[in-house]
């Protein structure tokens, strides 16, 4: 196979040229390319196979112990004016990161195969859909695109129509961390990844395109690429909403976009269209719409069993690439939480006993195809998307923010979102647990500056004819022990509930300083074992504690300077008129 696009073959030759590969592959996306890769890979160690008979075709992927997630220090966005990058983005003019990345690469494929992947991001026949070709020489990459994409002819075919595709060079090098860089060159479309092959820093089609590369053109073309799930909820008279929710990585999304309702929720059913990415569009008539631009999942297994995620935990049993968990005496994949079974290797490889620590890292991840959720929508192969009913932030705080809250309107939801701040997760390569300002759960993904972002997320707002409410969750408030006050998972239903209803304009709530909150019997705890005291703490606002919050995200918007919109000012000068 090859193709009848001059521009992607004299880049492939080029590239070729650049890296020196023993030998050139363009991927088709068969089922029998896969079984080959599989083969290859198990022949070479890069895969190992875990226990057939409880888990049939899957496979164990140990990557380097340097190289266990995304290097958000090593993560560049070289656009020609630095300022386009933002004070949210490392930035590196674009001739200087070429030089040095282009440095990287010559070479680099000596020996190994150079697989040229093409790659369709949304449904195939989207006009929401963007397309991309990745070169790598990982086949660990090839066989995870394959399952996170639309991966292969039909890809090319759209190429081959003559639409402009995103160019992503990937390189595994030597898994030098001092020798690693992610850059992105939003203005060429083009991403150069280097010494890496780790989830967002390798799947170029998923933070790199979908997110930082797209959000660039999002705003050129007047749409949202934003880190979100897509989930939709019927409920038993088999009215259905979409929300669209922004949570940090590992804060929830998988978890709420797959989630299961409590026996006590009996006739609702829970729709999953996406659960890490939306692109978010205004329909001809007015209405936000999202499609979701992946084909499967990328999800953080520890903590996954079956009270927690039961369609999760039982959809990972066949047909998945596990990578970096331990393994049981009986080659079975074991994680913390998993509920039964121990350990024998840890996720090295080295054998594991009880004090020597987790034995799946942390950041252990599944690879398995959206098709093989449960609860999938078909709704997810729309060309239309799906319409949006309600924006959900959310963030992983300990203290301050309740359960949840409902903002007055779009220009204050938006201050919301740009005001969100989240504990750090084992999802990059940093402290763990520590607050920081995370924009729309987009710090990490947003291509260029925020301040533009938040204008953009402004105009949005305009161009619907009615705006999609705004909220923001919080499923993980804690007491001084350190306990979860709210049981999460399957009892977030109730959260959903009372936004819906709020959507519907059915529920009650309460008028606060910082927006609408429910009050203590407006969401339904029947059967829940929560007493008064901690839904009341749940649920409330601490005027002092939010005054020092409105305080610090005005610190934080100063450091974006004049390029902040005045109405995000405007609007938190307002809440903290009311905190007053
Ligand atoms: P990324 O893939 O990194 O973007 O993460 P994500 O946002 O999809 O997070 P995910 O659903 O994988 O959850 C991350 C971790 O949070 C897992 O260990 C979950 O078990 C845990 N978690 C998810 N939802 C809840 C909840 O409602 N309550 C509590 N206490 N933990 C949760
Ligand atoms: C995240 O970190 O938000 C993820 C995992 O979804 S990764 O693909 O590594 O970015
Ligand atoms: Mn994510």
């Amino acid at each position: 196979m090859t193709t009848t696009n001059d521009q992607l073959i004299s880049w492939v030759d080029e590239v070729a040229r650049l890296t020196r590969p023993a030998r050139v592959h363009w991927c088709d996306g068969s089922e029998a390319e896969r079984e080959q890769l599989i083969a290859q890979m198990l022949e070479s160690g890069e895969l190992l196979e875990l226990n057939q008979d409880t888990h049939p075709n899957c496979y164990l992927h140990r990557s380097d112990p340097s190289d266990v997630a995304r290097v958000e220090h090593l993560t560049f966005v070289c656009t020609t004016d630095p300022e386009d990058a933002g004070p949210n983005n490392h930035w590196m003019a674009p001739d200087q990161a070429h030089g040095q990345m282009d440095a990287l690469f010559e070479g680099c494929m000596e020996g190994r195969t150079l697989y040229v992947v093409p790659y369709c991001m949304g449904p195939i026949d989207s006009p929401y859909a963007r397309c991309g070709v990745e070169i790598t020489d990982s086949p660990y990459v090839v066989v995870n695109m394959g399952l996170m994409t639309r991966m292969g002819r039909k890809a090319l075919a759209r190429i081959e129509r003559g639409e402009r595709f995103v160019r992503g060079l990937h390189s595994i090098g030597e898994l030098d961390p001092e020798r690693r860089f992610i850059m992105h060159f939003p203005e060429e479309l083009t991403i150069k990844s280097y010494g890496s092959g780790y989830g967002g820093n390798a799947l170029l089609g998923k933070k790199c395109h979908a997110l930082r590369i797209a959000s660039w053109q999002a705003r050129e073309e007047g749409w949202l690429a934003e880190h979100m799930l897509i989930v939709g909820v019927e409920s038993p008279e088999g009215e259905t909403h979409y929300l669209a929710c922004a949570f940090p990585s590992a804060c929830g999304k998988t978890n709420l976009a797959m989630l299961l309702p409590p026996e006590s929720h009996a006739g609702w059913k829970i729709w999953t269209v996406g659960d890490d990415i939306a692109w978010l569009h205004v329909d001809g008539s007015g209405q936000l719409r999202a499609i979701n631009p992946e084909a499967g999942y990328f999800g953080v297994v520890p903590g996954t069993n079956a009270k927690t995620n039961r369609n999760a935990f039982d959809m990972i049993r066949r047909d998945a690439i596990f990578t970096n968990v331990a393994v049981t005496a009986d080659n079975q994949p074991w994680w913390e939480d998993k509920g039964h079974g121990d350990p024998e290797l840890d996720w090295q490889g080295r054998p594991w006993a009880p004090g020597n620590g987790k034995a799946a890292h942390p950041n252990s991840r599944f690879t398995v195809s959206a098709q093989q959720n449960p609860a999938w929508s078909p709704r997810a192969e729309d060309p239309a998307g799906v319409p949006i009913s309600a924006i959900v932030f959310g963030g992983r705080r300990r203290e301050l923010a309740p359960l949840v809250y409902e903002a007055r309107d779009w220009r204050h939801g938006v201050l919301v979102g740009a005001g969100m701040a989240s504990e750090t997760t084992a999802a990059a390569t940093a402290q763990v647990g520590v607050v920081r300002r995370d924009p729309m759960a987009m710090k990490p993904f947003c291509g260029y500056n925020f301040a533009d972002y938040w204008s953009h997320w402004l105009s949005i707002g305009e161009r619907t004819t009615t705006p999609p409410k705004v909220f923001h969750v919080n499923w993980f408030r804690q007491n001084g022990e350190g306990r979860f006050l709210w049981p999460g998972f399957g009892e977030n239903l109730r959260v959903l509930r009372w936004i819906i209803d709020r959507c519907a304009g059915r529920a009650e709530a309460r008028d606060t300083a910082i927006g609408w909150l429910p009050g203590p019997t407006d969401i339904d705890v029947e059967g829940l074992d929560i007493d008064p005291q901690t839904l009341e703490s749940l649920l409330a606002v601490d005027a002092p504690a939010w005054r020092e919050e409105l305080t610090q995200i005005g610190d934080y918007l100063d450091g974006f300077g004049d390029r902040v919109p005045e109405a995000l000012r405007e609007v938190r000068e307002q809440v903290l008129a009311r905190l007053k």
